[in-house]
């Protein structure tokens, strides 16, 4: 399979939710790397076509818009056009940018869920689902929050725990918590739709088996999926925001449709399909999309991040086998995270570098170059402020902006800007022409495989080469001694600038457009979407020579200024400092009733010790003077035993005992956790027992 030649090639990004703003770790995982390799193609001359857009049905976005009081129509609409924008600032080169509250997209998820419910692909079940009693709604994925019953962590969501990764369901978190009201749901009967994954497993096993050549990181994560078994996935949700499932289906099935959506991740990968209908009506021309899903012949490429793996390489394949006549990923080559400054990247505690932010204050190629040198291809990847200062100063500026301003500089200054006849070339010159040729081929090896680090870091050698040839050649000497051979250095030190101008492009857009309003290089293809794409010079011959003896070019300019510390550093503090959170919503009233239930005590804190296999728990015990209890305390993020032995803390002496973990909780400390999620400790002098009010 992975030498197969295909005719085409359609490549997506992940749909990134419309609920919040980019971030480098959005970039770094789907859409740095996607851009880079669809550039690369383009430049190939390959037919490719490039999707992507915003995802705008599920439970995150419903959870943001009652976070604050408003329509999740209207936080789609907030966010969409600012994710499109800095997609477009940053160069992000889709064909098209889609969304999937558009028609488009309601009508082709519907004909899926129509097509795979007649061929017989679901089953309908009824069974006890989590409810909220105060709410009045049914608790699907994020609005179930608890322990999770793998890794045991606090915290863990009804659909994933961010802690362990690992994909649950609402049924399986232990004690759960309503993250609506905070009720402790009961369970009520509702009817879903489900997708059983089990019987597609040996064919999906077959299929994941036809293709070594993915990589490592995805290949592991599949094969756990194996080994566990594929079960049924709900593919129904109740919630009052998606795309609706067919009436006439639920109908049939005597199921009330109201309220009863698809399951966003259902309908999200069908955005790239309707997304590429979008573009093919956009550009006049309906069916073409059709070649890009049917014909056998197209190579289908999906750029993810790592939690997206399952849902692109076994449950939207087996959507895609079930409806027929689709072509399957042919790749979904997913990177792992970014890391920022060595940390986990938490928007909530504003640990992140906002797109939008960052565009600012920088110019789009650093970050494109910045992050493809580090991106988190293999393994995590780590961001930080101080290698960006580097790579921009020490790689951008002082390798590829210097030699390719030494060079024109020379050739302005000593031969009017006109390119010298290369004439009896010596054998540094031919040596040097030699390895030029080869560098497309090199680079692009590494493009061909996924791998863009190396892709990148090939790419900046060859200005390496460069500027090592520029100075052994020595041409400010032989300009006095052989004007032949400082000719001849100029030549070639001008063509290896001309092939710089098409090899920069597919990850410094910008930059390359600049080199060509100096170089002139003529008949050069486009990497931009629907751009040039028919001109005779691409990515394979940019190692020839591109500028003929006489062409001139003009005088440079600097293509990169080197970034001083007073600049990283406020990025440095900007994001340590005040994190951009609103102060928490005030709470409803509550009577004086409400407050006199509690028995609030102060204590002393007398043993600390972590629980086994719990990275938040503590088990501490406290001294309340007229008795001991045994307190849980999810706090071992904030807090070491250190910290807490011998404090003064005040309990509610009187909160209904609680197992976590297999151990009871007999009360609960109070604590203030401020807008970064900082907590500090409540405390209070005076003899232990004292009531508190
Ligand atoms: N919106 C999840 C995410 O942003 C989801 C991707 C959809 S791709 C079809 O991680
Ligand atoms: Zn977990």
């Amino acid at each position: 399979m992975a030498d197969k030649a295909f005719k085409r090639i359609l490549v997506s990004s992940a749909l990134p939710y419309a609920n919040g703003p980019i971030h480098i770790g959005h970039l770094a995982g789907a859409y740095i790397p996607a851009d880079l390799y669809v550039r690369y193609q383009r430049l190939k001359g390959r037919d490719i076509v490039y999707i992507c857009g915003s995802d705008e049905f599920g439970v995150a976005i419903v959870m943001r818009a009652i976070g604050e009081g408003v329509t999740p129509r209207d936080i789609v609409d907030r966010y969409h056009p600012l994710i499109k924008s800095s997609f477009a600032e940053i160069g992000m080169s889709f064909d098209h940018y889609g969304r999937t509250s558009n028609p488009m997209h309601e009508e082709t998820s519907q004909d899926f869920f129509r097509r795979l419910s007649e061929r017989g692909h679901f089953v309908l079940k009824t069974d006890e689902q989590l409810f909220d009693p105060e709410a009045g709604v049914f608790l699907a994925d994020r609005f179930v929050q608890g322990i999770c019953p793998i890794c045991n962590a606090e915290g863990a969501y009804g659909d994933q725990c961010e802690s362990c990764g690992s994909s649950l369901s609402p049924a399986e978190i232990l004690n759960p918590r309503s993250t609506l009201t905070d009720a402790a749901p009961i369970l009520r009967e509702t009817t879903h739709w489900y997708l059983p994954l089990g019987r597609w497993q040996p064919r999906l096993e077959e299929y994941i088996a036809s293709h070594p050549e993915w990589k490592t990181n995805v290949r592991g994560q599949i094969g756990a999926w194996f080994t566990d078994g594929l079960r049924d996935r709900a593919i129904t949700r109740d919630v009052p925001w998606g795309v609706p499932v067919p009436t006439e289906i639920a109908e049939a099935a005597g199921v009330d449709a109201e309220g009863k959506v698809i399951y966003v991740w259902f309908d999200a990968p069908i955005g790239y399909i309707s997304a590429t209908r979008e573009w093919a009506r956009k550009i006049g021309d309906p069916d073409r999309w059709e070649r890009y899903w049917k014909d056998p012949e197209t190579m289908l490429l999906h750029f993810i991040g790592k939690d997206n793996i399952v849902f692109h390489t076994l449950m939207f394949p087996a959507m895609l086998m079930g409806y027929g006549d689709y072509v399957v990923p042919e790749n979904v080559p997913a990177n792992e995270f970014l890391t920022i400054e060595g940390k986990k990247l938490s928007t909530s505690r504003g640990w992140a570098v906002w797109l939008h932010e960052y565009l600012e204050v920088f110019p789009p190629d650093l970050l494109r170059y910045a992050l493809a040198a580090t991106l988190p291809e293999t393994k995590d990847a780590d961001f930080s402020w101080k290698e960006f200062q580097l790579r921009v100063n020490s790689e951008l500026a002082d390798i590829l902006g210097n030699f390719i301003h030494r060079a024109i500089t020379f050739a302005t200054r000593e031969f009017d800007g006109r390119v010298p006849p290369l004439v009896e070339p010596d054998a540094r010159d031919l040596e040097t022409l030699e390895y030029l040729r080869k560098f497309p081929a090199r680079i692009g090896r590494s493009y061909e495989r996924f791998r863009l680090r190396e892709a990148v870091a090939e790419t900046i050698n060859l200005a390496r080469l460069g500027n090592k040839y520029f100075n052994d050649a020595e041409p400010w000497k032989t300009l006095k001694t052989d004007r032949r051979a400082c000719g001849n250095t100029v030549h070639v030190s001008l063509q290896i600038c001309a092939a710089l101008r098409v090899l920069v492009e597919p990850v410094l857009p910008f930059t390359s457009a600049k080199l060509q309003a100096m170089l002139h290089v003529e008949g050069v293809r486009s990497s931009a979407p629907g751009g040039e794409s028919d001109r005779p010079v691409g990515w394979d011959e940019a190692g020839g020579s591109l500028l003929a003896a006489g062409h001139f070019v003009d005088p440079p300019e600097i293509l990169f200024r080197k970034l001083d510390d007073d600049v990283i550093e406020a990025q440095i503090n900007k994001l340590a400092g005040e994190p951009a959170m609103p102060y928490e919503d005030p709470k409803d009233t509550a009577t004086f009733d409400d407050f006199v239930k509690l028995d609030l005590r102060t204590g002393t804190v007398v043993t600390v010790e972590r629980v086994k296999k719990s990275k938040k728990l503590l088990r501490l015990d406290v001294d309340l003077g007229y008795e001991r209890r045994q307190i849980l305390a999810g706090v071992a993020e904030h807090f070491g035993p250190a910290d807490l032995i011998g404090r003064r803390v005040v309990a509610v002496a009187n909160l209904k005992p609680r197992k976590m973990m297999g151990l009871e909780s007999q009360g609960m400390l109070l604590m203030a956790e401020d807008r970064s999620g900082k907590l500090t400790l409540v405390t209070a002098d005076g003899e232990n027992g004292a009531v508190v009010r």
